[in-house]
């Protein structure tokens, strides 16, 4: 089964209203492959989902970068998977690896929250990686297995979910992973879901890679077999994001 290409821009807590209309001034302009080959997903702050969704091109969609676990109420602070479904986001970023170390959120709590989005009708970039400390102590495919396993445990079909690999130690730091070190993660995590899921889903799963790629690193990135495109950060606020899509070619 085809897995068409995905790229998706992180923005992150990044940008001004005007800075944000800048960034979707470029990205409209740019000439990119067809909805055929490439699915573009950007993901603005929370507070500027609307101005993006209306002056985005309507072959790029939206992402929101985190929700709720569970249907809104009172949860000061908090953004309900309801509420990005009634402002038609399609897609939520959920367990980013800058969610999971810096508040905390543990691997059940990320499973929670992509069971409760996947239910409500939004699709999930769910994201799994290791640090450098378990790099060096050789536990990457057993982190990211673990990752991945409170996920399976708790969602049975996996047709709306993209699995974003990043590992910790490639995020924002300049150093990309190896095409041939994310190729070995993403194939283990494929061989994962089709021993521990099914065939299929191991088949059609889209397994995207992200931490410090660029305009320059992408297409080698993409030519790898298991690497179905990217979660890009810090480079999907520049105009190379153009080139990175146009690795999906
Ligand atoms: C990883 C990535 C986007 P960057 O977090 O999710 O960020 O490309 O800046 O490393």
């Amino acid at each position: 089964m085809g897995r068409k290409f995905f790229v998706g821009g992180n923005w992150k807590c990044n940008g001004t209203f005007d800075e944000v209309k800048k960034i979707v001034n470029i990205l409209n302009e740019g000439q990119v492959p067809s909805q055929d080959v490439v699915e573009v997903v950007v993901s603005p702050p929370y507070v500027f989902i609307p101005v993006v969704k209306s002056l985005l091109r309507p072959d790029f969609h939206v992402a929101a970068q985190n929700c709720w676990v569970k249907k809104g109420g009172a949860f000061t602070g908090e953004v309900s998977a309801e509420m990005l479904v009634n402002l038609e986001v399609p897609w939520v970023i959920l367990g980013h690896s800058e969610r999971r170390l810096i508040l905390g959120e543990s691997n059940e709590f990320v499973a929670d929250k992509v069971a409760y989005a996947l239910s409500q009708g939004l699709k999930v970039i769910a994201c799994v990686g290791e640090t450098l400390e378990q790099r060096e102590a050789g536990t990457t495919v057993e982190v990211v297995a673990a990752q991945t396993k409170a996920i399976t445990e708790k969602v049975k079909d996996w047709t709306n979910i993209v699995l974003a690999y990043e590992p910790v130690w490639a995020i924002g730091t300049g150093k990309v992973a190896s095409p041939a070190q994310a190729q070995e993660v993403h194939s283990e995590l494929r061989k994962w879901l089709q021993a521990n899921v099914s065939s299929e889903v191991a088949a059609s799963t889209r397994i995207i890679y992200g931490g410090s790629v660029n305009g320059a690193n992408s297409k080698e990135l993409a030519g790898q077999p298991d690497i179905d495109g990217f979660l890009v950060g810090g480079a999907s606020l520049k105009p190379e994001f153009i080139d990175i899509i146009k690795s999906a070619e």
